[in-house]
Protein backbone atom coordinates (compact mmCIF):
# COMPACT_ATOMS: atom_id res chain seq x y z
CA UNK A 1 0.00 0.00 0.00
CA UNK A 2 1.10 3.33 -1.41
CA UNK A 3 1.39 6.14 1.52
CA UNK A 4 3.06 9.39 1.51
CA UNK A 5 2.89 9.41 5.71
CA UNK A 6 5.02 6.52 6.67
CA UNK A 7 2.85 5.41 9.52
CA UNK A 8 5.37 2.53 10.81
CA UNK A 9 2.58 -0.53 10.87
CA UNK A 10 2.43 -4.07 9.85
CA UNK A 11 1.60 -4.86 5.90
CA UNK A 12 -2.05 -5.27 6.23
CA UNK A 13 -2.66 -9.12 5.57
CA UNK A 14 -6.57 -9.05 5.58
CA UNK A 15 -9.35 -6.79 4.96
CA UNK A 16 -10.20 -5.46 8.48
CA UNK A 17 -6.00 -4.57 8.31
CA UNK A 18 -6.32 -2.46 4.83
CA UNK A 19 -9.05 -0.34 6.71
CA UNK A 20 -7.13 0.52 9.70
CA UNK A 21 -4.33 1.16 7.69
CA UNK A 22 -6.34 3.64 5.36
CA UNK A 23 -8.01 5.23 8.74
CA UNK A 24 -4.40 5.77 9.79
CA UNK A 25 -3.64 7.40 6.83
CA UNK A 26 -6.61 9.33 6.84
CA UNK A 27 -6.02 10.40 10.05
CA UNK A 28 -2.56 11.74 9.34
CA UNK A 29 -3.60 13.63 6.58
CA UNK A 30 -6.15 15.34 8.92
CA UNK A 31 -3.78 16.49 11.65
CA UNK A 32 -1.23 17.46 8.93
CA UNK A 33 -4.54 19.61 7.52
CA UNK A 34 -5.08 20.80 11.00
CA UNK A 35 -1.52 21.73 11.76
CA UNK A 36 -0.90 23.45 8.84
CA UNK A 37 -4.75 25.60 9.08
CA UNK A 38 -3.08 26.00 13.11
CA UNK A 39 0.15 27.71 11.53
CA UNK A 40 -1.12 29.72 8.76
CA UNK A 41 -3.80 31.58 11.34
CA UNK A 42 -0.70 31.78 14.31
CA UNK A 43 1.38 33.64 11.46
CA UNK A 44 -1.59 35.83 10.05
CA UNK A 45 -2.80 36.85 13.69
CA UNK A 46 0.86 37.57 14.56
CA UNK A 47 1.75 40.08 11.86
CA UNK A 48 -1.61 41.13 10.16
CA UNK A 49 -3.96 41.12 13.09
CA UNK A 50 -3.56 44.85 14.14
CA UNK A 51 -4.06 46.39 10.50
CA UNK A 52 -6.83 43.96 9.54
CA UNK A 53 -9.09 43.22 12.28
CA UNK A 54 -8.24 46.46 14.66
CA UNK A 55 -11.64 47.22 14.71
CA UNK A 56 -13.38 44.38 14.84
CA UNK A 57 -15.64 43.62 17.86
CA UNK A 58 -17.49 40.50 16.46
CA UNK A 59 -17.08 37.89 13.34
CA UNK A 60 -20.60 35.53 13.23
CA UNK A 61 -19.23 33.86 9.79
CA UNK A 62 -15.64 33.00 11.59
CA UNK A 63 -17.81 31.99 14.69
CA UNK A 64 -19.86 29.81 13.04
CA UNK A 65 -16.77 27.89 10.89
CA UNK A 66 -14.69 27.41 13.66
CA UNK A 67 -17.49 25.08 15.79
CA UNK A 68 -18.75 23.70 12.31
CA UNK A 69 -15.21 22.87 11.30
CA UNK A 70 -14.30 20.15 14.42
CA UNK A 71 -17.69 18.55 14.06
CA UNK A 72 -16.99 17.83 10.62
CA UNK A 73 -14.24 16.62 11.31
CA UNK A 74 -15.31 14.33 13.83
CA UNK A 75 -18.35 13.22 11.55
CA UNK A 76 -15.41 12.37 9.04
CA UNK A 77 -13.35 9.92 11.58
CA UNK A 78 -16.11 8.78 12.89
CA UNK A 79 -17.56 7.32 9.78
CA UNK A 80 -15.01 5.15 8.68
CA UNK A 81 -14.10 3.86 12.49
CA UNK A 82 -17.72 2.54 12.89
CA UNK A 83 -17.36 0.84 9.51
CA UNK A 84 -14.40 -0.64 10.77
CA UNK A 85 -15.86 -1.60 14.01
CA UNK A 86 -18.35 -3.28 11.91
CA UNK A 87 -16.28 -5.18 9.37
CA UNK A 88 -14.24 -6.47 12.29
CA UNK A 89 -17.26 -8.48 14.24
CA UNK A 90 -18.57 -10.40 10.50
CA UNK A 91 -18.35 -13.64 10.65
CA UNK A 92 -17.27 -14.29 7.26
CA UNK A 93 -18.39 -17.68 7.25
CA UNK A 94 -15.38 -19.54 8.78
CA UNK A 95 -14.91 -22.89 7.77
CA UNK A 96 -13.04 -24.24 11.10
CA UNK A 97 -12.60 -23.51 14.37
CA UNK A 98 -9.56 -23.20 16.14
CA UNK A 99 -9.47 -23.22 20.19
CA UNK A 100 -6.38 -21.73 21.93
CA UNK A 101 -5.79 -21.91 25.28
CA UNK A 102 -3.30 -20.34 26.97
CA UNK A 103 -1.73 -21.83 30.05
CA UNK A 104 1.43 -20.60 32.34
CA UNK A 105 3.89 -20.42 30.31
CA UNK A 106 3.36 -22.01 26.66
CA UNK A 107 -0.08 -22.07 24.24
CA UNK A 108 -2.15 -24.65 23.43
CA UNK A 109 -4.13 -25.17 20.25
CA UNK A 110 -6.98 -27.72 19.37
CA UNK A 111 -8.39 -28.30 16.11
CA UNK A 112 -11.86 -29.85 16.76
CA UNK A 113 -13.55 -29.88 13.24
CA UNK A 114 -12.75 -33.31 12.03
CA UNK A 115 -10.54 -35.44 14.58
CA UNK A 116 -9.31 -33.67 17.96
CA UNK A 117 -5.63 -32.54 17.55
CA UNK A 118 -4.07 -30.71 19.84
CA UNK A 119 -0.61 -29.13 20.46
CA UNK A 120 1.47 -27.22 23.24
CA UNK A 121 4.06 -24.41 21.59
CA UNK A 122 6.63 -24.00 23.89
CA UNK A 123 9.59 -20.81 23.14
CA UNK A 124 12.61 -22.06 20.86
CA UNK A 125 14.95 -21.08 23.28
CA UNK A 126 18.22 -21.81 21.07
CA UNK A 127 18.92 -18.87 18.42
CA UNK A 128 19.67 -20.10 15.14
CA UNK A 129 20.26 -17.66 12.67
CA UNK A 130 17.79 -15.50 10.34
CA UNK A 131 15.25 -16.56 12.62
CA UNK A 132 13.51 -14.32 15.03
CA UNK A 133 15.09 -14.65 18.37
CA UNK A 134 13.11 -15.52 21.11
CA UNK A 135 10.11 -15.37 18.98
CA UNK A 136 10.24 -18.83 17.62
CA UNK A 137 8.23 -21.83 18.92
CA UNK A 138 8.88 -25.65 18.99
CA UNK A 139 5.19 -26.07 17.59
CA UNK A 140 2.98 -23.48 15.75
CA UNK A 141 -0.72 -23.04 14.14
CA UNK A 142 -0.54 -24.16 10.54
CA UNK A 143 -3.57 -22.38 8.56
CA UNK A 144 -4.58 -22.07 5.01
CA UNK A 145 -4.80 -18.91 3.64
CA UNK A 146 -7.68 -17.12 1.67
CA UNK A 147 -9.97 -19.13 4.85
CA UNK A 148 -11.46 -17.76 7.39
CA UNK A 149 -11.17 -19.50 11.09
CA UNK A 150 -13.27 -18.94 13.90
CA UNK A 151 -10.69 -18.41 17.08
CA UNK A 152 -11.46 -19.78 20.60
CA UNK A 153 -9.83 -17.82 23.25
CA UNK A 154 -9.74 -18.95 26.75
CA UNK A 155 -7.11 -19.32 29.75
CA UNK A 156 -6.22 -22.03 32.16
CA UNK A 157 -5.11 -19.50 34.65
CA UNK A 158 -4.97 -15.95 34.80
CA UNK A 159 -5.88 -13.05 32.09
CA UNK A 160 -3.62 -13.39 28.70
CA UNK A 161 -4.22 -11.79 25.90
CA UNK A 162 -3.42 -13.41 22.14
CA UNK A 163 -2.07 -10.51 20.34
CA UNK A 164 -1.04 -11.15 16.71
CA UNK A 165 -0.90 -7.77 15.21
CA UNK A 166 -0.08 -8.43 11.82
CA UNK A 167 -3.41 -10.44 11.51
CA UNK A 168 -5.07 -7.56 13.45
CA UNK A 169 -5.86 -9.84 16.54
CA UNK A 170 -5.93 -8.52 19.98
CA UNK A 171 -8.18 -10.29 22.35
CA UNK A 172 -8.12 -11.76 26.06
CA UNK A 173 -7.82 -14.99 27.48
CA UNK A 174 -9.95 -14.92 29.93
CA UNK A 175 -10.19 -18.30 32.40
CA UNK A 176 -13.68 -19.84 32.55
CA UNK A 177 -14.73 -17.64 29.62
CA UNK A 178 -14.59 -17.93 25.47
CA UNK A 179 -13.97 -14.95 23.27
CA UNK A 180 -14.18 -15.22 20.15
CA UNK A 181 -12.21 -13.67 17.12
CA UNK A 182 -11.83 -14.01 12.84
CA UNK A 183 -8.04 -15.65 12.20
CA UNK A 184 -7.61 -15.08 8.36
CA UNK A 185 -5.18 -14.04 6.21
CA UNK A 186 -5.52 -13.27 2.32
CA UNK A 187 -1.53 -13.75 2.07
CA UNK A 188 0.58 -16.79 3.17
CA UNK A 189 3.64 -16.22 5.23
CA UNK A 190 4.51 -16.75 9.26
CA UNK A 191 2.91 -14.39 11.59
CA UNK A 192 4.60 -13.63 14.84
CA UNK A 193 2.79 -12.12 18.33
CA UNK A 194 3.20 -12.18 22.06
CA UNK A 195 0.85 -11.90 25.07
CA UNK A 196 0.20 -7.99 25.50
CA UNK A 197 -1.37 -8.61 28.90
CA UNK A 198 1.20 -8.48 32.11
CA UNK A 199 0.28 -12.06 33.17
CA UNK A 200 3.42 -13.05 35.80
CA UNK A 201 6.70 -13.76 35.97
CA UNK A 202 7.15 -15.48 32.82
CA UNK A 203 5.10 -13.54 30.54
CA UNK A 204 8.16 -12.74 28.30
CA UNK A 205 8.44 -16.15 27.16
CA UNK A 206 5.70 -17.27 25.17
CA UNK A 207 5.60 -15.98 21.93
CA UNK A 208 3.07 -16.76 19.28
CA UNK A 209 3.67 -18.07 16.17
CA UNK A 210 1.47 -18.56 13.21
CA UNK A 211 2.37 -20.16 9.88
CA UNK A 212 -0.41 -19.43 6.91
CA UNK A 213 0.22 -21.67 4.00
CA UNK A 214 -1.69 -22.21 0.54
CA UNK A 215 -4.23 -24.67 0.99
CA UNK A 216 -3.37 -27.19 -0.92
CA UNK A 217 0.08 -27.22 0.42
CA UNK A 218 -1.61 -27.79 3.93
CU1 LIG B 1 1.42 -12.16 29.33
Amino acid sequence: MSSLIITNLFNPVNIIGINIVSFIELLNYILLLIFFVVFVNLFYILFFINKVCKNIKSFHFIEMWWSLLPVLILIIITLPSFKILYISELDYLPIGTVKVIRNQWYWTYEYNDFNTTQLDSFIRTHYIPYEFRLLETDNYLSLACLTSYRCLVTSSDVIHRFSLPSINIKIDSNPNLINRALLYSLVPGLFYGECSEICGINHRIIPIKIEVCLPRIL
